[in-house]
């Protein structure tokens, strides 16, 4: 099969058919890793630059997105079974004034898969709440994602109700979205940035691990 037809249905919009593909090409055994790159988060790509260059709009990178969120679940169970015992708990959420969760989305799928309970807040989560939960269910980790460079600072924020509380050293903080690195995880005290659902999850893993 070939995975351009697939990003081109979610390119669309067509969520039937971006499932129907998704479904056809794991019963022709392709790995569902290419299946997520070239089939699905290619869309994705496809639509940001369309959407910067002014030759779509947010309707249509809504409706793109609907039928990725469609065709991401179909690849769920696969990418998140793992059999293991829980090894630790994760609080996940895109934080304030940021409603973008397919990466977010993503990243909890893989770390389900590698065994780690999550706690997923959604979107436009306040540090209140990701405060609250993590104390609530014993998190390890706390995980941030933000796609807007207008809602990082959102992240800080995050990070200093920890402090203010005085329980920031109870907890790791790790971060990612697109316009995150190294240097902004330094300047706000996140403990890591990952780029990418993958080494998020392994790092996750490691560190809930060597705890
Ligand atoms: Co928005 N959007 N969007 N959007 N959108 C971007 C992010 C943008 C880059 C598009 C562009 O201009 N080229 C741009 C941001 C510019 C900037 O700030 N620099 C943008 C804009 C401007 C906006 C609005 C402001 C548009 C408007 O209203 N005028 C608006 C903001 C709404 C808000 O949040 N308040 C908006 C709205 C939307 C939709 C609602 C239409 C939709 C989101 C739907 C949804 O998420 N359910 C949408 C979409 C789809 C996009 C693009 C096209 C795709 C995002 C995506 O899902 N990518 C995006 C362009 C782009 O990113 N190229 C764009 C696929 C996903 C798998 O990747 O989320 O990056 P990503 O996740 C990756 C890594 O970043 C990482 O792992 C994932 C994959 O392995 N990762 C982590 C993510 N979180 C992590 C956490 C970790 C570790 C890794 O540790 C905890």
């Amino acid at each position: 099969m070939n995975l351009s037809e697939l990003s081109l249905y979610v390119q669309k919009g067509n969520a039937k058919m971006a499932r129907k593909l998704v479904l056809q090409a794991l019963e022709e055994h392709i790995e569902p890793t290419k299946i997520l790159h070239e089939g699905l988060i290619d869309a994705m790509v496809k639509e940001g630059i369309k959407f910067k260059n002014n030759e779509i709009y947010v309707p249509e990178m809504l409706v793109a997105s609907r039928a990725m969120s469609v065709a991401l679940k179909a690849l769920y169970p696969i990418i998140s079974q793992h059999g293991k015992k829980i090894i630790g708990k994760v609080v996940i959420g895109t934080v304030k004034g940021d409603i973008h969760d397919i990466g977010k989305n993503l990243v909890a799928m893989m770390m389900k898969g590698t065994g780690i309970e999550i706690t997923d807040l959604g979107v436009d989560a306040e540090p209140a709440k990701f405060l609250k939960t993590a104390e609530k269910i014993g998190a390890d980790i706390v995980c941030m994602s933000a796609l807007l460079t207008t809602t990082m600072p959102a992240m800080d924020d995050v990070i200093t109700a920890f402090k203010k509380a005085g329980i920031k050293d109870k907890y790791t903080f790790m971060i990612g979205g697109a316009p995150i690195t190294t240097n902004f995880a330094k300047q706000i005290d996140a403990d890591y940035y990952t780029p990418d659902a993958d080494s998020a999850a392994k790092l996750a893993r490691n560190i809930i691990i060597k705890k």
